[in-house]
């Protein structure tokens, strides 16, 4: 038996979602589906045709949830839900109202793929946003009640930005995906740094499009990194190019606690590709899409909040033991990963 991993993120979470490994469970991978997928799927209420790719934090007794709504005009916007157990979804009728810091409306014209992170005392909503093209928005929010945007932390193009839950030595850690405006042929995650959520520099190179073939289009950040005894856990998405188009698939690695532009570890093999049929079919067909995670500090528990096929929401388990285990054992790093990402 290894080393007892600790989860160093969050606190302690009865409540977390689960559901035990199933005891004929086909897969080796470290994580599996829960039985009752989709969470959330087509037309959850009027004007929404699907929610995905969507992000769940603890909040009071229950949890919230930031959602991807693709509204039925195909423009996608993001909507509030609340639940007491992170399985059953109430969602808002209507996007969330954004304001700048003055208190005034202020809608991004389109808004996809959010990510939620709490550092300190302060929500953070990151998305990708419409920015003269695809670029990151950010709003920050400490009672769900008002959202503010502050800055857009990059120039267009870019996405799939996760801030880190912590400060690292005294600054803000935001990782991203440069790229273009269409649906990007390429793309590495780079690791950017700020003392206060507006100016972002010292940009490093995280990991770049993999040698294995299910991450060899581009790859993108998923969940907000985990904080274990061995690293910053990471659950990211990685694309393939087949004859009918892209495959998304869910990877795992492991960044250096202290400089996390360092990769320790990187697993060569997905840790969950679309094989259920909700996954294989919908809006875009093969597409699981990481975008968050909860954990229990003190079972090792994670839940792993994920968009299948663009159409709906969906729960994966692991515990931090197995999916750590799992990475080390199959970990093999390209020549850029062990890099320290300067040029
Ligand atoms: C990406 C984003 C994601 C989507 C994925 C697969 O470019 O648009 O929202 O899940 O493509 O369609």
């Amino acid at each position: 038996m290894d080393q007892p991993i600790a989860i160093l993120t969050g606190g302690s979470l009865p409540g977390i979602p689960w559901e035990e490994r199933p005891r004929n469970d086909p897969h080796h991978a470290p994580l599996w589906r829960y039985s009752g997928n989709p969470v959330i799927g087509r037309n959850p209420v009027p004007g929404v045709a699907r929610v995905f790719n969507s992000a769940v934090v603890p909040w009071g007794e229950g949890f919230i949830g930031v959602l991807r709504g693709e509204q039925v005009d195909g423009v996608p916007q993001i909507y509030l839900g609340r639940s007491d157990d992170g399985v059953a979804w109430t969602i808002e009728p209507n996007p969330i109202p954004f304001t700048d810091e003055d208190g005034r409306p202020f809608m991004p014209g389109y808004a996809y793929d959010p990510r939620m992170v709490k550092v300190e005392d302060t929500y953070y909503i990151l998305w990708c946003t419409d920015f003269y093209g695809a670029a990151i928005g950010v709003a920050k929010t400490r009672d769900f009640q008002t959202f503010t945007r502050v800055e857009n932390p990059f120039l267009p193009f870019n996405r799939n930005a996760v801030l880190f839950p912590r400060k690292i030595e005294g600054t803000y850690r935001l990782l991203s995906r440069p790229s273009d405006s269409g649906h990007t042929p390429f793309g590495d995650i780079f690791l950017s740094e700020s003392p206060d959520m507006v100016y972002w520099g010292r940009h490093r190179h995280v990991m770049g499009k993999g040698t294995a073939w299910w991450e060899s289009v581009k790859i993108g950040g998923g969940a907000a990194p985990i904080e274990t005894s061995e690293g910053w856990l990471m659950f990211y998405h990685g694309v393939a190019s087949t004859c009918n188009g892209f495959v998304y698939s869910i990877g795992g690695a492991i960044l250096d606690r202290d400089e996390p532009n360092r990769v320790k570890y990187r697993c060569r093999n997905f840790l969950l590709t679309p094989e259920e049929a909700y996954e294989e079919r919908g809006f875009v067909p093969n597409v699981c899409f990481p975008c968050a995670t909860l954990q229990d500090v003190d079972t090792g528990r994670i839940a792993l909040y994920y968009g299948a096929a663009d159409t709906c929401v969906c729960l994966a388990f692991t515990t931090v033991q197995l999916a750590v285990e799992y990475i080390k054992a199959h970990s093999a790093l390209t020549p850029a990963d062990a890099e320290p990402g300067v040029r």
